[in-house]
């Protein structure tokens, strides 16, 4: 049929919906939740929807009703509609049916509400607490009951209700991982709290949800859910850990480290220094990313450490440039690095 020949012109919008709809990122969707949190919060949203849906179809349907029933007819002009101004069984049904639609999203809203307040595990159940720092414009996670520190990519056990106290460094941010739920602000001079579950290994990726600064779209991180026995395995090595070289080259880098870095960057509980504060070290050849988003290889760290601010800019407390050091230290550097690994 000609009306379809121009069809192709909404091809454009299409792509535009295929990208908005986050297609090839892995586990970035709220809509499709791998945890209770995430599910509670998507029954919430589907419940609003269904009940918007309704009261759509309903007002659309009296509005088409009204419009053909009590359109002007030749020889109406002068006639005026029958008034209903006062009308007390009018009033009350377009009070009450409203009431009731909110009560249908209130008092499940009002329940998750609680329930997601709740941060101690329930009976019998495993608990684990971390507390998030956000810095411009990376992440911290802190395991207390441990006394271990890491970086960017944070791993949980999996069926275990994590608690979170979050806090910032510098400005607000947002710990948001939509696969799991959230999200939850972190405040500087507030302690916030959250809970996540992770029902199955996988990684999942998590944003800075509020806007921070120049470089916040790169504030990305990783939440790395292992089997619980694994985690247990993960947390002892990490806090034994302490970042000693295993080759020569290795030794050469780790010397450049510390007369460089340690100052900002802990290894193994040695270094860094609160005030002018990096991600921790120990297991960054387990990243993910480097630096939140770039691809992790040895290039990247190269370029990286030569340059931090090309990849981003404006942070309060940035990484400085290392552009002086010389091929081989950079070399050495970047062996000791890559092989700060904890994870099998
Ligand atoms: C003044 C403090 C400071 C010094 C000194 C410093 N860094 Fe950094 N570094 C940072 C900060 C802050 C970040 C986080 C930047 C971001 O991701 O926004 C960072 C990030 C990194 C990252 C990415 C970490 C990750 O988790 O992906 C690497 C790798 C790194 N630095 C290596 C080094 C090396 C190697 C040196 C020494 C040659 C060094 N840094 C010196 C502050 C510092
Ligand atoms: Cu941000």
């Amino acid at each position: 049929m000609k009306k379809w020949k121009h069809l192709w012109r909404l091809l454009p919008m299409a792509f535009i919906l295929f990208v908005l709809s986050g297609c090839g990122v892995a586990n970035l969707s709220a809509l499709d939740p791998k945890g209770p949190v995430a599910e509670m919060q998507l029954s919430l949203m589907t419940t609003s929807i269904y009940v918007m849906i309704f009261v759509i179809l309903v007002v659309f349907a009296i509005f088409a009703y009204v419009l053909i029933k009590f359109r002007a007819r030749p020889g109406d002009e002068d006639k005026i509609p029958k008034q209903v101004a006062g009308n007390h069984k009018l009033e009350i049904i377009w009070t009450t049916i409203p009431i009731l639609l909110l009560i249908i999203i209130a008092v499940p809203t009002v329940m998750l509400t609680f329930a997601l307040a709740d941060t101690e595990p329930n009976e019998g159940e495993e608990g684990l607490k971390v507390k998030v720092t956000g810095h411009q414009f990376w992440w911290e996670f802190e395991y207390p009951e441990y006394g271990v520190t890491v970086g960017q990519d944070l791993y949980i056990p999996t069926g275990t209700k994590i608690a979170f106290d979050l806090e910032s460094k510098d400005v607000i941010h947002s710990f948001w991982v939509p696969a799991l739920g959230g999200k939850q602000d972190t405040v500087p001079g507030i302690t916030n709290t959250m809970w996540l579950v992770a029902d199955e290994p996988g990684v999942y990726a998590g944003k800075c949800a509020e806007l921070c600064g120049a470089a916040h779209a790169l504030m990305d991180f990783k939440v790395i859910a292992v089997e619980p026995d694994q985690f247990e395995q993960w947390i002892t090595s990490v806090s034994e850990a302490t970042g000693e070289p295993e080759t020569a080259v290795a030794q050469q880098g780790r010397e450049v480290f510390e007369s460089s870095c340690l100052g900002c960057h802990a290894v193994g509980g040695v270094g860094g220094n609160p005030a002018a504060y990096g991600p921790d070290l120990i297991n960054f050849g387990d990243r993910e990313t480097i630096a939140g988003y770039l691809e992790f290889n040895e290039e990247n760290l190269e370029a990286w450490i030569r340059n931090p601010e090309q990849f981003k800019q404006g942070a309060k407390n940035p990484m400085p440039a290392f552009d002086h050091l010389s091929d081989e230290d950079m070399n050495a550097l970047v062996e000791y690095l890559m092989n700060l690994k904890i994870r099998e």
